[in-house]
């Protein structure tokens, strides 16, 4: 089964934004918060990992995705059942 972390400030709409698109594709994640100081371990590490400075940052299978944006796009992709601009598919004819 897939595994998802989200890393992310309690407050931030670009996380929340991540959540309610997990929250949609019915995805089960676990949310971890991170300290706002850019200088903390975790923080590095993310950065290191994900190669965006800023949350939300996911890991998913070991792959760490940052940028809202990129992480929609990804989950988008790999789980929804519509296409990538997000509206529904055309029906098979
Ligand atoms: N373009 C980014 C912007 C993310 C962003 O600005 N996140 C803020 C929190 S809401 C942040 O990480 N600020 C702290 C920092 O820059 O260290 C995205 O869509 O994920």
């Amino acid at each position: 089964m897939t595994k998802i972390t989200l890393y992310q400030f309690q407050e931030c709409p670009f996380c929340a934004k991540v959540r309610a698109v997990l929250h949609r594709l019915e995805l089960p994640f676990t949310a971890i918060i991170v300290p706002h100081d850019r200088e903390e371990p975790i923080r590095k590490e993310l950065f290191q990992k994900s190669g965006v400075p800023t949350v939300p940052v996911i890991s998913i299978d070991g792959k760490y995705i940052g940028d809202s944006g990129e992480i929609i796009r990804y989950l988008e992709e790999h789980f929804s059942q519509n296409n990538q601009n997000g509206t529904e598919a055309a029906p098979p004819r």
